[in-house]
């Protein structure tokens, strides 16, 4: 049997912990043949509820499942982590100025950082999952510089995940058929969702989904608007944000990065600009990748038209604002 690996998960009493800690300990995440040890943060508030999570983590009985450690107290979190999925964080509440939750998660992240930095495993991979999730991911990495850039990513799997639905159902096919779709940038609004190099598998072989979708309106306005915005749609009929397909998306991202990416396709994930596509290095930005060996790589060479041109650098002056707010809470 192999030697259990150690995921923290940060924020593990909130309604995404509650959906991924199952989903972790039953393989999905790793593999079914990886033990696991589950290292569960919360904060004070969330403690038993916290404990709760726990007990019904036991009375699962997980195979794979060798330990579990629920704490309010970051070191014990951190000890040891081979994974860590950030999804504690502070919520903007209604009236609240964006500065203000700005600052609130700057001064978690940079805290977890160090914690991490400290008394994480080498090697540990950082998959941030709380937003801002691209501008923690960059406070983490700033406060973490012992921690190898490249170990440090943050979610847009789950907006990715959200392209490749939208394109299935409009054609009628099945998801698993529909394949390198992007999301370029911030896990925001202003997200690039790309299908201009998507394709599709039918019996005739690959298909452009550009060719399939004649209709190129509606690839340009509302197939981006609804990705762009599925979260906030999700939140109007469920009256909660998006947990089970969010901790799903968290397992896709740390899958495809320890284990590989399909050959022949990529898959979407913020990681930090070498400066690719003109994307200033040093953000971390969302990008198609492929992954192999634990590492992944931002895919070269793809040909980007004005339109997408347009859109990609729109994404990134968002980020750049955003960087620039963080360093402003940074220096009160
Ligand atoms: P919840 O509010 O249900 O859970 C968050 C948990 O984090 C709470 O239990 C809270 O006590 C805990 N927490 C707060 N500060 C903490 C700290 N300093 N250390 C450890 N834990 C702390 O939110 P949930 O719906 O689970 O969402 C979690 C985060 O994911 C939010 O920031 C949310 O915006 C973000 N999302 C990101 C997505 C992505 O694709 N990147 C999609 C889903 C989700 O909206």
């Amino acid at each position: 049997e192999k030697d259990p690996v150690i995921v923290l998960v940060t924020g593990a009493a909130g309604q995404i912990g509650y959906a991924l800690a199952p989903m972790i300990a039953r393989g999905v995440m790793l593999g079914p043949d990886q033990p696991v040890i589950l290292h569960m943060l919360d904060i004070e508030p969330s403690k038993e509820a916290l404990e709760g999570v726990k007990m019904e983590l036991i009375d699962a009985a997980f195979p794979l499942l060798k330990g579990v450690v629920a704490t309010t107290d970051v070191v014990e979190a951190c000890t040891g982590a081979d994974i860590a999925v950030m999804v504690g964080g502070f919520r903007r509440k209604e009236g609240m100025e964006r500065k203000n939750v700005m600052s609130k998660n700057v001064s978690i992240y940079k805290a977890q950082a160090s914690a991490l930095e400290e008394h994480a495993a080498a090697n540990c991979k950082v998959l941030v999952v709380a937003n801002p999730a691209n501008t923690n991911a960059l406070v983490l990495k700033e406060f973490a510089p012992s921690i190898p850039e490249k170990n440090i990513t943050c979610l847009t799997r789950l907006d990715h995940n959200r392209a490749l639905g939208q394109i299935s159902e409009k054609l009628g096919v099945q998801v698993n058929d529909v394949k390198n779709v992007i999301i370029w940038g911030n896990h925001s609004s202003t997200q690039y969702p790309d299908v201009s190099h998507a394709t599709v598998t039918t019996n005739s072989g690959e298909m452009s989904v550009s060719k399939l979708i004649s209709n190129d309106q509606w690839l340009k306005t509302q197939f981006i608007t609804t990705v762009q915005q599925r979260g906030a749609a999700i939140i109007k009929v469920r009256k909660l944000s998006s947990a089970l397909s969010a901790a799903s998306a968290a397992c896709d991202h740390i899958r495809d990065w320890v284990l590989g990416t399909p050959q022949g396709t990529w898959t979407s994930m913020g990681v930090c600009s070498d400066g690719s596509y003109g994307i200033p290095a040093g953000l971390i930005y969302s990008f198609p990748v492929t992954c192999a060996k634990g590492e992944w790589s931002i895919v070269p060479g793809l040909k980007i038209d004005e339109f997408s041109r347009t859109k990609m650098d729109a994404t990134a002056n968002e980020l750049m604002e955003e960087k620039s707010l963080a360093y402003s809470c940074l220096e009160e």
